[in-house]
């Protein structure tokens, strides 16, 4: 039997809506078919039946059950979970599949893969509702008076957004001083003048709060704060479809430890790796911020010149956020522009070379004078804390996140 998918670009065809995702939480899952391609037929047959998360499809396997359905005894509903569409379920008598899983999964869309052979058989009207008890049911998806008619080709896979479920409230929520902002964490020396803003959409009702004490109420506004002990704000936007919570802490007069360089890669090949936004393979530098609070980079240069006397500054806008791992490429195309990708003035030369982060003032927070020769599409960075202090070469590099474990040297290292 073939086994070949086809999945469709659901954006193109507006069936999947692609803006803020609605979750949902439920263990037990139930889709009514109402009404087949052909409406004489009252066959139905999918080959697979998947509930997607934000991050792809679940992983969890319900009990699939077929109630009042007559099944060919190879056409059962097991198949619909099997991820293979050369398996089917076919039900003579057109009866709803109940879902029922080890315990409540949170799903945003849920999708099915047509079978072979008939489609006459394919549902075009149905209903999905969610339960968390298995008796009372919850409309998710309500496709009834649907017009849609998707194509008739087999083995085909389709995704469908739950349009019975409201969005959560949107919401920011900001501190900002005179020269940094972040939504995450500040750190002020005390008297600071710090401001909290904040805009949330689709809220009935907003707090914003601290330490249980309920500061506003407007659903947008701002507010100066100056706390003399490290504080945290919660803003929580509620309406029927949900609540939506961010928090934000302001440090008070806490120590701050420099930004480090973390690793970098200065010989990539084109075949693998990381590309920049002209599509090339490019040296790179990784910036990371040990603090639990956003730093400020307005002042610090990148220099592979142990003169000092040529650098390539941060933008005066360059914020990094807390534990972020901030990535510049080093391509010597020169872009400092905020908001976009950054390049350095310089490259990295493999043999190895002097490198440098400082701030203002030339004054050197950290340099490799020189740094070791570099293999192809190896970086060199900080192991992590548990591996013990220094550097190494890491065979996986690992951009913009946490550095991996560093490998055991090969013999020819
Ligand atoms: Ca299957
Ligand atoms: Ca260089
Ligand atoms: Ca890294």
């Amino acid at each position: 039997m073939p086994n070949r998918i086809t999945t469709f670009c659901l954006a193109c065809l507006g069936l999947l809506c692609c803006s803020v995702s609605a979750d949902v939480t439920f263990q037990y899952y139930r889709f009514v078919p109402l009404q087949l391609r052909d409406n004489g037929v009252s066959m139905i047959q999918l080959a697979d039946f998947t509930f997607y998360s934000e991050d792809g499809p679940l992983e969890e396997t319900p009990l699939v059950t077929n109630p009042g359905g007559n099944n060919p005894d190879n056409e059962r509903p097991a198949n619909l979970t099997d991820f293979d569409s050369g398996t089917k379920w076919l039900d003579f008598n057109r009866q709803a599949l109940i879902f029922h899983f080890p315990a409540p999964v949170t799903i945003d869309h849920f999708g099915f893969t047509t079978a072979n052979d008939a489609a006459s058989r394919d549902p075009v009207r149905w209903i999905l509702e969610g339960s968390l008890n298995g008796e009372t049911w919850t409309l998710l998806d309500d496709r009834s008076g649907s017009s849609e008619i998707y194509s008739t080709d087999r083995y085909a896979s389709y995704e469908w957004n739950l349009n019975q479920v409201s969005d959560t409230p949107s919401s920011t929520l900001t501190l900002s001083t005179a020269t940094i902002s972040s939504p995450n964490a500040l750190n002020i020396a005390t008297g600071t003048t710090t401001t909290i803003h904040w805009t949330t959409g689709d809220a009935t009702t907003v707090v914003l709060s601290s330490q249980n004490e309920t500061l506003a109420n407007s659903l947008n506004g701002s507010l100066s704060v100056s706390p003399t002990t490290t504080t945290s704000y919660t803003l929580s936007a509620s309406s029927e479809a949900g609540t939506t919570i961010r928090t934000v802490t302001l440090y008070v007069n806490e120590t701050e430890l420099n930004p480090m360089i973390n690793e970098f890669l200065s010989d990539p090949s084109s075949d693998k790796g990381l590309l920049d936004e002209d599509g090339e393979p490019s040296d790179w530098i990784e910036i990371y911020n040990p603090n639990p609070f956003a730093l400020s980079l307005n002042g610090f240069s990148l220099t592979d010149d142990p003169s000092l006397s040529s650098i390539w500054p941060f933008p005066t806008e360059a914020i990094i956020q807390p534990e972020e791992h901030l990535l510049v490429f080093a391509s010597s195309k020169n872009r400092s522009i905020s908001g976009e990708e950054w390049h350095t003035s310089f490259k990295l030369a493999k043999e190895g070379e002097y490198l440098a982060l400082i701030e203002s003032g030339n004054l050197v927070l950290q340099d490799f004078a020189p740094y070791p020769p570099m293999f192809e599409n190896a970086s060199y960075g900080a192991r992590l804390p548990s591996e013990g202090l220094g550097f190494d070469h890491f065979t996986t590099p690992t951009p913009r996140a946490q550095n991996d474990s560093p490998p055991e040297p090969p013999v020819h290292w």
